[in-house]
């Protein structure tokens, strides 16, 4: 593969000075590029479906900020909202009109949210959710599954995906065994796997939490009645059904995975989209349950910036974007567009691919597949990934950096930016 001259001197000098302020010069592991090598890009500017670099080279952007930018960087009406919001105040550490207004989007929006708490990222949201799941069921294991990925709380750290998984770091150091010993794991799409836990630990399991579409040991859809056969054995041993909608919700669809696939957890995490790039993530579901949360009742979290006006403001417009005509209709259109046309040109240019796409979520391997779960995803031509991702970002295509990830659309990608985007797939692939 011809490697095209990329200019990233501002990038390395500014990632050089940073690595020496900040742990590997990031503040989010996966950004540092480990994974697939060479040199990180740091980002001058974002708007559409665009990032330019501080050497001012454009990038057809597929991560979208891993996933809040699903109307496009910097939304004109996003800007807009934010600007006046901005000239009462940006935090009020009090009741505000605005928490009301995106809680009634959000439970209007998620079929098993009738009560709603905002919180700052998807990890406090994870991190609340659990702690919820044990306190209404006085029960203490949790289930999650390898490869998913629920933020950085240290007893998810087992087996996780994303960042950790890129690191090789499935049980994080600084995680007490006190912590870890409750959580079990299954591997993704392995129902006898579940139900040979449940029947082992037949009434202390809190509940089941799971990437409802996973994203985290890149992008893995759920086996036919794999959701359906959780909702039943949760039921049936009195243990919560918990989707981790952080990247799926208001991406698959409006109402998330649920709403898509008829399937009604008990609990759901977001996060992501519902704050529109700035920090909010969000835990909800059954009134009977959320009503533990204090000060409603005993279960205690707590935050200072929670439903902040300047994060409402910016997801509240979201949620209004996402929610006209047609909206979901044409990220599947453009993000199948994408992922066929790359499968197609893998198979056209010799190398084993999989993968698909669904609404405006994608993801592909270099292995013939398929890929149902994270031991899947670890086998695949990982070496051959990083050779396409720098050979992709050479020509100003910018794909997460690492296999262990997601690709995001945007109602801001057009024809033309796919069609540039499967032109460079085509050169690169030809030579890798
Ligand atoms: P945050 O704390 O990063 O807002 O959310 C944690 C989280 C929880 N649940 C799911 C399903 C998630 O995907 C995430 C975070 N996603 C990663 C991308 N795979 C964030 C990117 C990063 O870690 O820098």
């Amino acid at each position: 593969m011809v490697a095209t001259a990329l200019n990233t001197s501002q990038s390395e000098a500014i990632f050089n000075a940073a690595q020496k302020l900040m742990p590997g010069g990031v503040n989010s592991p996966v950004r540092a590029f480990k994974s697939v090598g060479g040199q990180p890009i740091v980002f001058d500017r974002v708007k559409g479906a665009y990032a330019w670099d501080v050497d001012n080279n454009r990038y057809i952007d597929y991560i979208g900020t891993w996933g809040p930018a699903i109307c496009g960087h910097a939304n004109d009406e996003v800007l807009e909202a934010l600007s006046e919001a901005l000239s009462k105040g940006t935090s009020f550490g009090a009741p505000c009109a605005l928490e009301n207004v995106l809680a009634e989007m959000v439970i209007d929006a998620v079929p098993s949210i009738e009560m709603v708490r905002f919180v700052n990222s998807g990890t406090e949201a994870c991190l609340s959710v659990q702690r919820l799941m044990r306190a209404y069921t006085k029960r203490d294991r949790l289930l999650k599954f390898e490869g998913c990925y629920h933020g950085h709380g240290d007893m998810f750290l087992v087996k996780a995906g994303s960042g950790v998984a890129t690191l090789g770091l499935p049980d994080s150091p600084g995680v007490p065994k006190s912590v870890t010993e409750h959580t079990l794991t299954a591997p993704y799409n392995d129902l006898e796997a579940v139900k040979a836990l449940f029947a082992q630990y037949p009434d202390e399991i809190a509940g089941v939490i799971l990437e409802p579409i996973v994203g985290n040991s890149g992008f893995i859809l759920p086996d036919p009645g794999f959701l359906a056969g959780l909702r039943e054995i949760t039921q049936e041993y009195g243990a919560l059904l918990v989707f981790d909608e952080v990247m799926t919700g208001f991406r698959i669809a409006y109402g998330g995975v649920q709403e898509k696939f008829g399937i009604t957890p008990d609990l759901t995490t977001l996060g992501k989209i519902i704050g529109g790039g700035l920090p909010v993530g969000a835990y909800g579901g059954r009134r009977d349950i959320m009503e533990m949360v204090a000060p409603a009742g005993p279960m205690y979290q707590a935050g200072t910036l929670s439903g902040n006006p300047l994060a409402m403001t910016a997801g509240i417009k979201t949620l209004e974007l996402l929610r006209r005509p047609g909206t979901y209709d044409r990220l599947d259109e453009i993000t199948k567009r994408l992922a066929t046309g790359m499968l197609a040109i893998a198979g056209e240019t010799g190398h084993e691919a999989c993968g698909g796409s669904l609404s405006a979520m994608f993801g592909f391997f270099f292995t013939a597949g398929p890929v149902r779960n994270y031991d899947d995803a670890k086998g695949c031509d990982l070496e051959k990934f990083s050779r396409f991702h720098r050979g992709m970002l050479e020509r100003g295509i910018y794909l997460a950096p690492s296999q262990f990830e997601a690709g995001f659309t945007s109602l801001a990608h057009t024809e033309a930016d796919i069609d540039a985007t499967l032109a460079a797939a085509r050169d690169v692939m030809s030579s890798l």
